[in-house]
């Protein structure tokens, strides 16, 4: 036993302490710690119960990540030995308390059922979320957890991965009891209550596990949840077969088949991606040459300029985070049509059950209607929301410079535009920043944060911290037209429009993509976001279009026709009142007839065609921005696409799914690709360069982490 694990004493009862900051992770060394704990525990004779407790913030946040890429690289064979652990816990005849506080996740969770009683803080959290990073509970909880809670929850909380909080868990017998207070005086108050009883083992208890007739149909229905709510993902199938074992195996046999499930999914490529984006979820945070100690500036207010749909949206984000809001716009009209939409949204809410009626009343008292900027002399933050235009920003920071108190944060949501030349609206550069949020923004997590080349350390940092107080994440990104995510997209949507044009269809392209993974088809999307949008850009850019390199057109004519997608009823799809996207045939005949007038050569195109060129369209310009400097690391990208694009998580984002695929043989494909459809196609030169040296983009981030 180390500095990780300490064992003390008052009187009678033990008390095994966990000290591995931040999150009390439960490496070999900790595992093996407790283990030599819990034998002194036996041995000793004065001793007739303990508690077992997280020191720090947490009691212990699961098994250590880290400890799956050694095991899956053969570096370590032996995993952190939690199965021997919880058997030997379980079978101490002296009653073992486990007091939890912060989270108790996955191998955290494990080790509390193996414990004889669990007391909690009320604010703690418990769950088994392994199935987020492609794993299955793999210490025994998919055999524990039903017999605490009963099949329905454990399924659920096995499949779907998300914690409940202490007061549920003590609701359905997963806790003992709610101690509020001092958490570890609880503990030795409930620890001396049953010293000198009997423990009672977990694996023994068999009252919840109710009638086959019962439990059938509730596997059928997570086996279908999961079908269809996480799709493309066999984790989540595999933890529902692991708890079904529960009823049809004993313990024993039922723990070695959720090891082996907890292997199969371990050694998956699903399981490597989805840990790829947890670490790179809580890389994105650091940035080089800002360090953690950074001056940061307290944001207790802020005000929105555009209370158009994404004026609004950001509005009730910061509102949703305590933070007051004033919402401003040019008439009343429009104002009160931005508030009547978020009223709307708060509404609909309140429906679906994700926020109560007095959460959304207190919200909504947040957000202060203005028509004058002199209100916001004392806001620490501005967001500017209006439309996308580099004349009409550049007066509104003009007249944020004039109100605005020094200092204060200064930002834009522009999606496209050059941040510094917004900022050069203002003497006051250093206080610029882009804010880009996603549509719906009080919905999307992501939030690129658009460095400008003078945007101060300290407006960055406290930008970066904000994020996460609003519930976002926050990648911090170089300027450039589009940025990072709209950078990429705009490859991706060309490439799917060209598709078409080739002879494929709407549906083709979107089914094969979808078939992918991704949350919806490029096309699709286009129709989502507005046809129209692209089509204006698109207007605006045209000077700057290479004479002779392709461009696609057909987008144009379907807007030229006042098809502009959902929100006309019409755009690559047709939309009933419901807005579910019908094929419309008459568009497939269009986009024929014109592709064909136009010369574009046409060809069958296979799904697998359809989603390299999407994907690695991609992946080419994802390179670019990577030398560039415009994203920090490989990983930054693959977060970007997770979050705001709805890339499949499972597949690692799109710099992870090449070096997955494999650079040499993505950069062979773009070369076919270059040959046959000319200059749009040229390969990246660190794709070229990665691939010659049989480097992967992870590696290259390991060398480089640097922006422009
Ligand atoms: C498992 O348990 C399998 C079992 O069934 C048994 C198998 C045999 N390991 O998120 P934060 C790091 S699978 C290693 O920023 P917060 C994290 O990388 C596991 N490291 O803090 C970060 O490092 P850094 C099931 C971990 O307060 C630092 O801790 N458990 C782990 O916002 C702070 O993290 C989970 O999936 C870990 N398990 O949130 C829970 N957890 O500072 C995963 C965290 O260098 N963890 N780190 O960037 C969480 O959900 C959140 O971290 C938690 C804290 C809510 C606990």
């Amino acid at each position: 036993m180390d500095d990780l694990i300490q064992l003390t004493r008052d009187s009678d009862i033990a008390i095994i302490t966990i000290n591995n900051p931040p999150v009390n992770a439960l490496s070999p060394a900790v595992a093996s710690g407790i283990a030599q704990a819990v034998a002194q525990v036996a041995s000793d004779a004065a001793i007739r119960a303990a508690v077992l407790i997280g020191g720090g913030r947490n009691f212990v946040a699961g098994a250590d990540i880290k400890e799956f890429g050694k095991m899956t690289s053969g570096q370590s064979q032996r995993g952190a030995g939690l199965n021997p652990l919880v058997l030997q816990i379980e079978d101490l005849p002296k009653p073992v308390v486990a007091a939890i506080h912060g989270s108790a996740f996955g191998g955290g969770l494990e080790l509390a059922m193996a414990c004889h009683y669990r007391v909690a803080a009320p604010t703690a959290q418990l769950g088994q979320p392994e199935v987020k990073l492609g794993i299955i509970p793999g210490a025994g909880g998919t055999q524990r957890l039903p017999r605490l809670v009963g099949i329905f929850k454990a399924v659920e909380m096995c499949a779907e991965g998300n914690p409940i909080s202490a007061r549920e868990a003590a609701s359905l017998g997963l806790v003992d009891r709610l101690i509020d207070g001092d958490l570890l005086q609880g503990a030795m108050a409930f620890a001396r209550e049953i010293a000198g009883k009997p423990a009672p083992k977990t694996r023994e208890r068999n009252e919840k596990l109710g009638a086959p007739e019962q439990n059938a149909p509730i596997f059928a229905a997570a086996r279908e949840k999961a079908r269809t709510k996480q799709r493309g993902m066999p984790a989540p199938l595999a933890a529902v077969d692991a708890v079904e074992a529960v009823t049809t195996l004993p313990f024993d046999q039922g723990s070695q088949l959720e090891q082996e499930l907890f292997r199969k999914c371990l050694f998956s490529d699903q399981s490597k991606a989805l840990i790829h984006i947890f670490f790179s979820e809580r890389e994105v945070a650091k940035i080089p040459d800002i360090p953690k100690d950074t001056r940061t500036l307290a944001v207790n207010s802020v005000a929105v300029v555009g209370a158009g749909t994404m004026g609004g949206g950001i509005a009730m984000v910061f509102a949703n985070a305590g933070i007051p809001v004033l919402l401003k716009d040019t008439d009343q009209p429009a104002l009160d049509r931005g508030l009547a939409t978020i009223q709307k949204n708060y509404l609909s809410s309140v429906k679906r059950g994700r926020f109560t009626q007095q959460f959304v009343e207190e919200r909504l008292q947040l957000i202060q209607p203005t028509l004058r900027y002199d209100d916001f002399a004392k806001v620490d933050m501005v967001v500017e929301a209006v439309f996308e235009g580099m004349a009409i920003k550049k007066v509104v920071f003009e007249q944020l410079d004039r109100v605005c108190k020094k200092g204060a944060i200064l930002a834009s949501n522009t999606s496209t535009l050059n941040i510094d030349e917004i900022a050069s609206a203002t003497p006051r550069p250093e206080s610029v920043i882009g804010t880009h949020f996603f549509s719906p923004a009080n919905v999307m997590r992501l939030l690129e944060i658009v460095r400008g080349k003078a945007s101060s350390k300290e407006v960055i940092a406290t930008c970066m911290q904000l994020s996460k107080k609003i519930g976002k994440v926050g990648v911090l990104v170089g300027n450039c037209r589009g940025f990072v995510g709209n950078r990429m997209f705009h490859q991706y949507g060309r490439e799917a429009v060209f598709l078409v044009e080739e002879g494929s269809t709407p549906q083709a392209v979107d089914q094969a993509l979808s078939n992918f993974g991704m949350a919806l088809g490029p096309l699709a999307t286009g129709d989502l976001a507005g046809l129209d949008i692209g089509w204006r850009i698109r207007k605006e850019y045209r000077h700057l279009e290479k004479p002779g390199v392709r461009q696609p057109f057909v987008n144009d004519r379907l807007c030229e026709l006042g098809r502009y997608g959902q929100k006309t009823t019409a755009g690559w799809y047709k939309y009933d009142e419901n807005r579910r996207a019908i094929p419309d045939p008459e568009v497939n005949e269009m986009v024929r007839k014109w592709a064909i007038e136009a010369g574009v050569p046409q060809h069958n195109l296979s799904p697998e065609e359809i989603v390299d060129r999407c994907i690695y369209a991609l992946v080419n310009e994802g390179a670019h921005i990577l030398e560039e400097g415009i994203a920090l690391r490989a990983g930054d990208i693959d977060i970007i696409y997770v979050n705001g694009y709805g890339f499949p998580a499972y597949r690692g984002g799109p710099m992870w799914y090449a070096d997955t695929v494999g650079l040499k043989k993505v950069h062979e494909r773009i070369c076919d690709f270059h040959r046959q459809y000319g200059e749009l196609w040229k390969p990246a030169p660190l794709l070229a360069r990665l691939a010659s040296e049989g480097k992967t983009f992870s590696e290259f981030t390991k060398e480089h982490a640097v922006m422009a």
